[in-house]
Order: C-alpha cells, then sequence, then structure tokens
C-alpha cells in the first residue's frame, strides 16, 4: 500500500536528492552524489524516471572526451535501471556569466553563449529520449526599475523561444518546450513571474504550440496564488506539458519542501485535480531535503514525495466516490455549473422573461451554497476519517 511503482509515473531532478544543502548563508552539509547512484537509488525506491540540467551531469566547461564516457555511465545505468528521461533543461542561472541572465541578458554575447549552450544540451536530451525540454529563467530578471527594459527584454525571450522552436522543428525533434514561472530568487524580480504571465506570453510565440509551461507548487504560493487554480488554467489552455510538485508553507523564500509537506490541503486539491482531469505526464518532484540532514533524510524525503502522492490520490478517490459528497455538490449545484449559460443564444437570452424582468432576484439571494459541508467532508476524507 503506497508503495510506488513506475506506473506512476515519479520522476526526480538529478538537483533535487543531489543537492548539498548550500544555501545563501552556509555551505553545503552533504557531499556530492554521483548521478548513477542517484539513479539507481531512486529506481529502488519504485521511480519511473530522472530528469537533469547539463551542468548536473556534466560539470561546466567539461572537455569532449570527459562529457562522453558521463554520458555513456549514465546511459548504462539507466539501461541496468530501465529509468527514463522524460525530461531536460539547461543550467542558466549557476555561473557567473549568467548574473544578469540567459535569454535577456543585456550583454548580447551572453546571450548567444546561452542559446548555445540550451541548443547543445537539446541534443543531449533528445538523444536520451526526453519529449519535454524545461526553461526556468531564474536570473531572468532585476532589482532595480532601470536595470532591464521589461518590454525590450521580453522580445528577446520571444526571439529565444522561436529560434529554440526553429531548431527543434529543423531537426525533426519529437521536443515540446515547458516554461517555468517563478516570481522572484534568486533574481528580486523574475521575468514570466506566474502560470498567467507565462501562457499569455507562449500566445505571442511564431509556434504557440510547441511551448507550455511547467508550473512548479511552491513558485506559485510564493506569489500567494492558488496552485490547484493555476494547475486547472494551464489544463483548460492544454498547457500543462510538466509539473514540478513539492511544498510551500506561504509567502516567503523558495521552500522547496517534500511534496505534501508545506499547505496540505492544496496538495490535496491538486492530486484531486490532476488524477480526475487525466494528466498524463510525469508526476515530477522539485525539492530539497533539508539541510540538516544526512542521505538518511534524502532518500526518506524522495520517498515521502511519492507515498505522499499515492496517500493524497487514495483519499481524493474517496471523497469523489463517497454518496455524501455527490450529495453535497449537487447541494451546491456543480452540476448546474457545468450547463451552458445560455444554450438558446443570445436572442434566446434577451427573450427570456425569466432571466431578467420575472427573476426573483431574493430568492435566488437566499439559496444556500452549502460550500461549508462539501469542505468540511473533503477535511474529513484528508483527515481519512470518513
Ligand atoms: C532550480 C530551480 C527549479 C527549476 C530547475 C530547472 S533548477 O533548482 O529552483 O525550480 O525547476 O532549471
Ligand atoms: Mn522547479
Ligand atoms: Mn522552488
Ligand atoms: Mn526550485
Amino acid at each position: 500500500r503506497y508503495s510506488p511503482t513506475p506506473g506512476d509515473k515519479f520522476t526526480f531532478g538529478l538537483w533535487t536528492v543531489g543537492w548539498q544543502g548550500r544555501d545563501p548563508f552556509g555551505d553545503a552539509t552533504r557531499p556530492a552524489l554521483d548521478p548513477v547512484e542517484s539513479v539507481r537509488r531512486l529506481a529502488d525506491l519504485g521511480a519511473y524516471g530522472v530528469t537533469f540540467h547539463d551542468d548536473d551531469l556534466i560539470p561546466f566547461g567539461a572537455g569532449d572526451s570527459e562529457r562522453e564516457s558521463l554520458v555513456k555511465r549514465f546511459r548504462q545505468a539507466l539501461d541496468a535501471t530501465g529509468m527514463k528521461v522524460p525530461m531536460a533543461t539547461t543550467n542558466l542561472f549557476t555561473h557567473p556569466v549568467f548574473k544578469d541572465g540567459g535569454f535577456t541578458a543585456n550583454d548580447r554575447d551572453v546571450r548567444r553563449f546561452a542559446l548555445r549552450k540550451t541548443l547543445r544540451n537539446i541534443d543531449l536530451a533528445v538523444e536520451l529520449g526526453a519529449t519535454t525540454y524545461v526553461a526556468w529563467g531564474g536570473r531572468e530578471g532585476s532589482e532595480s526599475g532601470g536595470a532591464k527594459d521589461v518590454r525590450i527584454a521580453l522580445d528577446r525571450m520571444k526571439e529565444a523561444f522561436d529560434l529554440l522552436g526553429d531548431y527543434v522543428t529543423e531537426q525533426g525533434y519529437d521536443l515540446r518546450f515547458a516554461i517555468e514561472p517563478k516570481p522572484n530568487e534568486p533574481r528580486g524580480d523574475i521575468l514570466l513571474p506566474t502560470i498567467g504571465h507565462a501562457l499569455a506570453f507562449i500566445e505571442r510565440l511564431e509556434r504557440p504550440e510547441l511551448v507550455g509551461v511547467n508550473p512548479e507548487t511552491g513558485h506559485e504560493q510564493m506569489a500567494g496564488l492558488n496552485f490547484p487554480h493555476g494547475i486547472a488554467q494551464a489544463l483548460w489552455a492544454g498547457k500543462l506539458f510538466h509539473i514540478d510538485l513539492n511544498g510551500q508553507s506561504g509567502i516567503k523564500y523558495d521552500q522547496d519542501l517534500r511534496f505534501g509537506a508545506g499547505d496540505l490541503r492544496q496538495a490535496f486539491w491538486l492530486v484531486d485535480l490532476l488524477e480526475t482531469a487525466g494528466y498524463q505526464g510525469p508526476r515530477h518532484f522539485d525539492f530539497k531535503p533539508v539541510r540538516t540532514d544526512g542521505f538518511d533524510g534524502v532518500w526518506e524525503s524522495a520517498a515521502g514525495c511519492m507515498r505522499n502522492y499515492l496517500i493524497l490520490k487514495e483519499r481524493a478517490a474517496a471523497f469523489r466516490a463517497d454518496p455524501a459528497v455527490r450529495q453535497a455538490l449537487r447541494d451546491s449545484r456543480l452540476h448546474e455549473l457545468a450547463q451552458p449559460t445560455a444554450e438558446d443564444g443570445l436572442s434566446g437570452l434577451l427573450a427570456d422573461r425569466d432571466a431578467y424582468e420575472d427573476f426573483d432576484v431574493t430568492a435566488a439571494a437566499e439559496r444556500s451554497m452549502a460550500f461549508e459541508r462539501l469542505d468540511q467532508l473533503a477535511m474529513e476524507h484528508l483527515l481519512a476519517v470518513r
């Protein structure tokens, strides 16, 4: 019970279990982890696959022969364990050259380097079987108003995604891009700060069909937003290409807690949404095992992410199956929300006296929505007392 299998499609970034605990105030508290070891341990825990930044696998600046042998070892570990690589991404934030961004750095030569670094890793991503390429623009932004002309920077951001789209199209790659929004940290203000900003940006691209979003739980919650609502809108737009699951407690620094920690109620509604909406993509965890712990805590928290997802999946299914919940949903008139408002068209609406002239406003205002009962039932299923 609650034991993950590859069929659950749980994936982890190499940088998650591999995080050494460096933060703005303290040095690493754990030694480096060999990606091959991460692949093996995660496979043992029941994961489906791993994801990586170019620099997680091949140290920045490594020569061609080192690169080749590192990729070979990694591929052997994948083959030996059956682990998949559904997604990859580029590190455009660690090296000081990216201090003012990658695709939107003011320095043109830095932007050209960022694009070449990305194109190079796209080739490797495709070789390893990835079909999604994430772009988190952590350094795309500013700390002060004059430092970035945001409208021009968005032109450069569009130029970058248009070029990337041209590249995968010319190469005939089966690869789509997923933009990962974040409001701040490490920059004071980051471009494309929320799901909504990213969705609006995508529609301005030359090949919008190639680009979707990779929202992260904590990033939306850092902006005070409701994560399940944002995910629902991404699904509605057909743009949920990938997802980063973790935990966050309110508006503060990016906590990257294991999935289920932080806002547990939003985690419940999120799993309910993903499972009932038929989301088919990987359930990808992007979290940081707390730096107070050794490797015991690393593997404990990786297992915990998957276990918590499966527990919440069971709790959400129990909620949906409960006859009392079905009645409460009817009492709250969710079925009525599902009906078109004017299937009789504009002329029917205008001719309908019940819609206006004879509408009993007072009676309608007095009808209870009965949401408290519905929410208490959800709470009791979440707490496993029903
Ligand atoms: C980085 C960031 C994450 C992104 C990763 C993709 S790297 O750790 O904090 O949210 O998903 O670049
Ligand atoms: Mn992330
Ligand atoms: Mn985060
Ligand atoms: Mn992060």
